[in-house]
């Protein structure tokens, strides 16, 4: 018993720290992604993960450049489980943040964010 439920802290340690060969849901692809410099504003923001993710305990969030949260919240499509949109508003030229803070379907919640920028016209 005491050898189990050490085994069992060590796995949701390196759930939470993020070993790349573990099943929960990392961010696989991302649009606009990381870095991503973009001539128009993106509508939508999109994110795909390794694994299922649950919409409704699921935010994302574009920030400014003042740190100020520009729109949030996220959608799921039942035909793809794997993946949250996010409505973007009309951006400004200038750079932006996209956090997310999703729900895996194996329980575990994944956070991260990245950085795009929307080039002046
Ligand atoms: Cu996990």
């Amino acid at each position: 018993m005491k050898v189990k439920f050490g085994a069992g802290l060590v796995a949701a340690f390196l759930c939470v720290s993020g070993g790349a060969a573990l099943a929960h849901s990392f961010l696989v692809d991302a649009s606009p992604s990381a870095k991503d410099h973009v001539a128009a504003a993106p509508k939508v923001v999109k994110l795909r993960f390794g694994g299922g993710v649950e919409p409704a305990y699921s935010t994302i969030s574009i920030l400014d450049e003042s740190g100020k949260t520009v729109v949030e919240g996220a959608k799921g499509a039942p035909d793809k489980p794997r993946e949250l949109t996010l409505d973007a508003p009309a951006l400004a030229a200038g750079k932006y943040v996209v956090k997310y803070r999703v729900l895996s379907s194996d329980g575990h919640i994944v956070e991260g964010k990245y950085e795009f920028t929307v080039d002046a016209r």
